[in-house]
């Protein structure tokens, strides 16, 4: 198969209402992004994965669009988005949007005549059902946000479903003028010349005919995987491709919460019948707690980390295109999470794991902050936090006496959303150069040690590890399409790799503890040179320090 120009593309997502405020309110904006496109540019992305700027009252941060072909007034103008645009586009930066068309805001006009009766043009939109006979919802489905996925509303008497917010209604996939209307909104972003979409939970959007209970978690209500890789997603997919995807040489990636590797070779097949690639979210789980998920005390587990990316490696390997990441805005720092995020050893394990993760084949996604190795944020109180995610299933669980609220902020501090929202850290200056007003959100208070202008400044820090990390995966061929080998699977501490793509090879070794570890370089990589790596010593060094990081590179 030709090479596609995104197989070796770098992805900078950006979170508008975090990464410049351009006028003095304390809110990230467009001009803000705009001021700042020439830092994406020296980092050495040539994609922005841009979080929504549309129209919305903002119940989850711009995921509960009211205007699909309208800029959110906070974010600024369409006129703004244009010269944004113009201005990537001369830089050779691309942008794509995030496309969130599960659900919309139930202050969406569709949903206003929607539920305004049940004869309405648009009743059908969205998916109603009556209460069962008791007057309760339609069955145990539960929202990601906490409490039931069902919303009573009066008017008609009947419930609507919201896998998120109630104030985030699910469209009816199943009904074609919806299918017509988002593609006519695709068509119309696509011409104006944006550069492809990031599809939230697009794994969701076609749900089981018959609405029958599934298996409840320890809150009682289900998770919406009862909804993943619904009985018709990859029709709509496809229909999606035919009608719009596939008229426009542009770059398209699945959020698909529940996909298997198996579904993902329909998602993300090289055949492109559907998207390019999509995000999976296994790895993203496996330190879950198992009785409260995510908002609970996460278990690591390198060996189940390693097992589950190599599946995802061998696994779509000539069939499909991986989405590679550890940070977005919906997840916690990887610094704070995986590595570590002390003064002695932070930086170091952040080039660790961006060395792991961008040596690894399909497309990496940074996160706005990770190349500087921006941390959890300790909150002081769960007032402070924003995210309606968060503070959803934390109430639930005190409610439910799944956590103390002493122990919900602990989870906070670990597992919150709003760790990777606090606004970018640009400079030492007074809310890290972020603001001249009041930030929406609490600055990290470790923003005078972690930030932009120190980071480009030194030779020695993240940025300029990740900076040569995007500009290998420019220039060789064996980190864009090479081969992909799990070594020493049960070594606790050491993630350990090769690729390989014809005779170029490569050897990645990545120290995941604080334990100093003796490693014998397996041939032929014994006396290859160092590629990239977080440490002075060459490959005659078989100690491997704490959270030592490198890469060997032969040729025979
Ligand atoms: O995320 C959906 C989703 O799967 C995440 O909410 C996930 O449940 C959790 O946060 C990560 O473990 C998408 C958007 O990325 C998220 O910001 C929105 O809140 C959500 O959909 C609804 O649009
Ligand atoms: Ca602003």
């Amino acid at each position: 198969m030709k090479q596609k120009w995104w197989q070796s593309s770098v992805v900078y997502q950006v979170y508008p209402r975090s990464f410049r405020d351009s006028n003095g309110d304390g809110i990230g904006d467009i001009p803000g992004i705009t001021e700042r496109l020439e830092y994406i540019k020296a980092l050495g992305a040539d994609v922005i994965w841009l979080s929504p700027v549309y129209e919305s009252p903002n119940d989850d941060n711009g995921y509960d669009i009211s205007d699909y072909c309208s800029i959110m007034p906070e974010f600024g103008t369409m006129h703004d988005f244009d010269v944004m645009l113009e201005k990537a586009h001369s830089l050779g930066l691309r942008i794509v949007m995030d496309l969130v068309v599960n659900h919309t805001s139930d202050e969406h006009a569709w949903f206003a005549a929607s539920r305004s009766s049940k004869d309405s043009a648009y009743r059908d939109y969205y998916i109603w059902r009556d209460p069962k006979e008791d007057g309760s919802e339609p069955n145990n489905w539960g929202s990601c946000f906490g409490g039931s996925a069902w919303k009573y509303d009066e008017t008609t008497g009947q419930y609507f479903l919201h896998f998120f917010s109630p104030k985030q209604p699910d469209l009816n996939w199943d009904n074609p003028k919806v299918r017509d209307e988002v593609f006519a909104m695709m068509s119309w972003w696509l011409d104006k010349g944006v550069d492809g979409f990031r599809m939230d939970v697009i794994s969701l959007i076609s749900k089981p005919e018959d609405m029958r209970d599934g298996d409840v978690m320890a809150s009682g209500y289900t998770s919406f995987d009862v909804a993943s890789n619904g009985p018709h997603v990859h029709d709509y997919l496809r229909e999606m491709n035919r009608r719009v995807l596939s008229r426009y040489d542009i770059m398209t990636v699945g959020e698909t919460p529940g996909v298997t590797v198996e579904e993902a070779q329909k998602y993300a097949g090289l055949d492109g019948k559907e998207l390019c690639m999509c995000f999976q979210f296994e790895h993203m789980n496996l330190d879950a707690d198992p009785v409260r998920g995510k908002y609970g005390f996460p278990q690591f587990d390198l060996v189940a980390l390693k097992k589950n990316l190599a599946k995802w490696q061998t696994g779509l390997e000539g069939k499909a295109w991986n989405a590679l990441y550890w940070n977005n805005h919906d997840q916690p720092r990887v610094v704070s999470r995986w590595g570590d995020d002390s003064d002695r050893y932070r930086e170091k394990s952040a080039k660790m794991l961006a060395t792991c993760l961008h040596m690894m084949k399909g497309t990496p996604f940074i996160y706005q902050g990770e190349e500087l190795g921006m941390t959890n944020c300790r909150w002081e109180s769960l007032d402070e936090l924003n995210d309606i995610e968060t503070i959803g299933n934390l109430r639930h669980h005190i409610a439910s006496g799944l956590l103390t609220e002493e122990q919900a902020l602990a989870v906070a501090r670990l597992r919150s959303r709003d760790n990777t929202r606090t606004p970018f850290q640009w400079d030492s200056s007074a809310n890290a150069g972020f603001t001249r007003g009041t930030p929406w959100l609490r600055v990290n208070p470790d923003y005078e040690k972690i930030n932009a202008a120190d980071q480009m400044a030194r030779d020695d820090s993240v940025f300029r590890y990740y900076h040569e990390l995007i500009s290998l995966r420019k220039r060789m061929d064996v980190i864009v399409h090479g081969t992909f080998t799990l070594l020493e699977a049960d070594d606790p501490d050491l993630f350990v790799y090769k690729r390989e793509f014809g005779k170029e090879k490569l050897l990645v070794v990545c120290n995941f503890s604080k334990n100093e570890r003796e490693y014998i370089m397996p041939e032929p990589f014994c006396g290859g040179s160092v590629l990239i790596g977080n440490r002075s010593s060459g490959t005659e060094d078989r100690i491997i320090g704490p959270y030592d990081a490198f890469v060997i590179y032969v040729k025979k």
